[in-house]
């Protein structure tokens, strides 16, 4: 009964964030801001995807991550996009970018709308709808994505370490980090569930296995049994560059396994155990890890919704780029 009580709050939550969301155009942003210019635009996109992510899926988790880095890093403005240049270092040369792939594909989505309506669409809306639709495309959900989001014209490395989460930040940290992004604690711990697919570098977890707290130790809020496992594919002193699954058992697929895993003392970062530090972060996890993610597809669309309006420049500022490494 309590359960179903608290279900019904989340659900009813749940539908009036949606109301807020339509009534407002978070930020200047709109849904269908191309159907004048581009009306073909979204298609374009996802087909351009299609034959990329079916070819190979792990880009997937990969492109949905790079909205992600750009969106905490300057705001969603195409940021990640840009190579270095003679002046500065790039964010996609700092640390964390460690493992974004599919640059690639991103460029072909926008060589291919360049040829039908060029310089019209900007690459970070093109993030923007290559996140949603990289997720739908292996399983997850869809939302509408409103767009106008024009490109920025710098990238600087420092900035990315400054702003973006750290793999080892406790909660505290991880909840000033998204509320100086505008993001709330339930923003937190849904965009967290970006973790159920993908794949993490042994050097992500390598403190967490053999030197917590710098005593040679493991980090005790780790489930042993799962430790161990992790310790048999990261072995210490070992390559670095060996991966393991974010969400073990279904890291190809969009789904709720990630809260199950993290209530289980499964989660592979400590930024992912560290949700269960919090009263509402934890209430979370423990719901859709009992209701097999219940709220959890329409809570992630809403949340990608908000993180996608994050610092947006719109209408007359920045410039829609040619190339999205490039600027003008
Ligand atoms: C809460 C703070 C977060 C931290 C500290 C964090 C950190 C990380 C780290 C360290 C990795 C592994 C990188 C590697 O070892 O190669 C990773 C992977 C990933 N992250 Fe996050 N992340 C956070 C939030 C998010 C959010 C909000 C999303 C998207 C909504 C996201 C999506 C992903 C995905 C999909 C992967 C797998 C990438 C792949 O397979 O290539 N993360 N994250
Ligand atoms: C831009 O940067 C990417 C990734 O760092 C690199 O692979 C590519 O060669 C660069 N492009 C140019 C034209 O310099
Ligand atoms: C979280 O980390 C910050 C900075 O490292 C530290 O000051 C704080 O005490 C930590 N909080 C918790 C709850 O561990
Ligand atoms: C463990 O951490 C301590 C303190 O940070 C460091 O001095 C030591 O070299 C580390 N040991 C290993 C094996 O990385
Ligand atoms: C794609 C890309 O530029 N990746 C860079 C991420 O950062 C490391 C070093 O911190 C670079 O070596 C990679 O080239």
């Amino acid at each position: 009964m309590a359960m179903e009580k608290l279900i019904s709050v989340l659900f009813s939550k749940f539908i009036l964030l949606l109301l807020f969301l339509d009534v407002t155009n978070a930020c200047g942003l709109q849904l269908g801001f191309y159907s004048g210019t581009c009306p073909n635009a979204e298609q374009i996109a996802y087909a351009v995807l299609y034959k990329y992510i079916s070819r190979d899926p792990t880009l997937a988790p990969s492109l949905l991550r790079m909205h992600f880095h750009d969106c905490f890093v300057r705001g969603c403005d195409g940021s990640v996009l840009l190579n270095s240049t003679q002046g500065y270092k790039a964010e996609k040369e700092a640390f964390p970018n460690l493992s974004l792939r599919g640059f690639h594909v991103i460029d072909a989505v926008k060589s291919e709308l360049e040829k039908k309506c060029p310089g019209v669409v900007s690459c970070a809306d093109i993030l923007a709808l290559v996140a949603r639709d990289a997720v739908f495309m292996i399983g997850g959900p869809s939302w509408d994505v409103p767009t106008g989001r024009r490109d920025g014209r710098v990238s600087i490395d420092t900035d990315a370490l400054e702003q973006l989460p750290s793999f080892t930040a406790n909660i505290t940290e991880l909840i000033k980090d998204f509320s100086a992004k505008g993001l709330s604690v339930k923003d937190l711990v849904v965009l967290s569930g970006g973790h159920t697919i993908g794949i993490g570098h042994c050097s992500s977890i390598s403190d967490r296995l053999y030197n917590f707290t710098g005593k040679g130790d493991t980090d005790p809020s780790l489930d042993p049994k799962y430790a161990s496992a992790l310790k048999e594919k990261c072995k210490l002193g070992g390559d670095n560059l060996k991966t393991v699954e974010m969400d073990p058992g279904s890291f190809r697929t969009f789904d709720e396994g990630y809260y199950s895993n993290v209530a289980k003392r499964r989660g592979l970062l400590r930024s992912d155990a560290a949700l269960l530090d919090d009263v509402q972060t934890r209430t979370y996890v423990q719901l859709q890890s009992v209701t097999h993610g219940w709220t959890f597809a329409q809570d992630f669309g809403a949340s990608m919704i908000k993180m996608g309006s994050v610092g947006v420049l719109t209408g007359n500022q920045g410039e829609i780029r040619k190339r999205c490494a490039f600027v003008n």
